[in-house]
């Protein structure tokens, strides 16, 4: 029967937060090429949740509309109320903000970047995996091949992120390195090194998430303080600043994706003092399945 077809569905979990946005916003036309470009190259049932604030909806409603038209396509579309959210973590993001954040304190705007790291318990329990997007990204290749990478998780893995391809953890890891100069964490990936990792891209085990004891302990203040201390770390790129500490710690809490997959273009640090090595670490040799347009950057048409 018609019921039964529907329970069997399998579906694509996506989320993205947009917030802040006015209709007239860049953010807006940010969001349509991504919402296009994912929905337009799906071969898979996609429910798309977005984190958003009572203005942004009306934006986001209106432009979802447009992609359902433009790509004869559809996909479920639900929302989620980021003020309520941001209350749901409140714990998470207090313990955060002073480590990871370039203004603590503006709470509201900080939550937002910290999200990602409660969603297992934000996302309704059907939800088993689920990936998360930044609204500055575009695909070029069907989400369902990126939902594969869940089939080669380590045995713990509870993300899976793609490298950061600017030395930006190079920069913040300064003290460390040079007091440890054989260390591997900020170099590039290209000379077996770790660069850190990007969340514009963001693959998400909840089962295991929603009952690691490991995970609700690591994200508490004393955990967060030590590992900011070791490594003398003071980050301003909220999630990720923390997904990158965990994968010096934790390693095999994070299964490492393709570069291909979360392509970032910004080349913001490459003129403040790094041109040197700045290829060596955006340099991707992959196929590039997904641009990400990160700090303002404009995505190639193709
Ligand atoms: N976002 C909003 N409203 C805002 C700001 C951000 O909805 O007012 C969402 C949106 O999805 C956006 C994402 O948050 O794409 C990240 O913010 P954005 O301004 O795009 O950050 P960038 O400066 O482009 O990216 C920096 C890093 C990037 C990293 C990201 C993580 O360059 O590599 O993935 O921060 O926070």
């Amino acid at each position: 029967s018609k019921a039964l077809l529907e329970a069997e569905k399998v579906y694509y979990n996506v989320w993205c937060i947009f917030t802040k946005v006015a209709s007239n916003s860049p953010m807006r036309k940010k969001f349509a090429i991504f919402a296009e470009s994912l929905l337009r190259l799906s071969s898979v049932d996609i429910v798309f949740h977005v984190i958003t604030d009572e203005d942004s909806k009306d934006v986001a409603e209106k432009v979802l509309e447009g992609v359902l038209l433009s790509t004869g396509k559809f996909m479920k579309v639900q929302y989620y109320d980021v003020h309520k959210l941001a209350s749901q973590l409140e714990d998470i993001v207090s313990v955060m903000s002073p480590h990871f954040s370039s203004k603590p304190g503006t709470y509201y705007s900080d939550a937002l970047f910290f999200l990602s790291l409660g969603l297992h318990r934000i996302a309704p329990i059907e939800q088993s995996v689920a990936a998360m997007f930044d609204a500055d990204t575009k695909f070029r290749k069907d989400v369902k091949e990126l939902f594969e990478e869940f089939n080669s998780f380590g045995g713990q893995a509870l993300f899976g992120l793609a490298p950061e391809l600017t030395p930006v953890y190079r920069h913040v890891l300064y003290l460390y390195r040079n007091k440890h100069p054989n260390t591997s964490f900020g170099e590039p990936s290209k000379s077996n090194g770790y660069p850190g990792y990007n969340s514009g891209v963001v693959l998400f085990n909840l089962d295991r998430l929603r009952n690691s004891s490991i995970y609700d302990r690591i994200v508490k203040k004393e955990s967060v303080q030590a590992m900011t201390e070791k490594y003398h770390f003071k980050g301003h790129l909220g999630d990720q600043d923390f997904y990158t500490l965990l994968g010096m710690e934790r390693p095999e809490l994070i299964h490492t994706i393709d570069c291909g997959w979360n392509r970032q273009l910004c080349i913001w640090w490459r003129d403040r003092g790094y041109a040197d090595v700045f290829g060596n670490y955006s340099r991707c040799d992959s196929e590039t399945k997904l641009w990400h347009g990160n700090c303002n950057t404009p995505i190639p048409d193709d």
